[in-house]
């Protein structure tokens, strides 16, 4: 990281890559500070093995966390990309850039500003209650009504389209 400061290298965070009980998340916020741009390939890891389809999972959500309450999203680019051939991989790429895209929905959708607020008063309290309270809104309905706007399958739809793609094309290619 100090070598491509130094050098004005645009510098990346494989989320796939790091010690197991490191939170890449974490690095956002002070690398904002001292890079005009960040790059991220973000994926999954398993153990000491990367590349693996996104879940939304806590790891997932502070990555875009960061990047929300940062305003980072404007200097920041987001690759995806699985290797993991134990699945198809059309429906690899579907739940690994849906699961981005539901991520930084859910971090576009947090009062940063409110949580931010009761924090500078060191109410602490409403911060842990709202925190709790955010899990449990029905953040689904808006990414429906996303999806729906973007032309894009609902949640409960996409996979039939995917095991019909497999069975009509990709395996004439086999
Ligand atoms: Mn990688």
């Amino acid at each position: 990281m100090n070598y491509a400061i130094k050098n004005d290298i645009l510098c990346l965070l494989d989320t796939g890559h790091f010690h197991p009980t490191e939170n890449v998340a974490d690095k956002i916020s002070s690398m904002l500070l001292f890079n005009d741009r960040l790059a991220f390939h973000v994926s999954r890891p398993v153990r000491w093995d990367s590349d693996h389809v996104l879940k939304l999972n806590d790891d997932l959500q502070d990555v875009a966390d960061e990047l929300v309450k940062c305003n980072g999203l404007d200097r920041s680019y987001i690759g995806l990309d699985y290797f993991d051939a134990s699945i198809n991989r059309v429906a690899a790429l579907i739940i690994g850039a849906r699961n981005m895209e539901k991520a930084l929905l859910k971090a576009l959708l947090t009062p940063w500003d409110l949580l931010t607020k009761y924090q500078d008063i060191l109410d602490h309290t409403r911060v842990l209650a709202l925190q709790e309270e955010l899990k449990t809104l029905p953040w689904g309905e808006v990414w429906d009504e996303y999806c729906l706007r973007e032309g894009a399958s609902l949640e409960s739809e996409w996979f039939k389209d995917v095991i019909e793609y497999e069975n009509t094309v990709l395996k004439k290619r086999g």
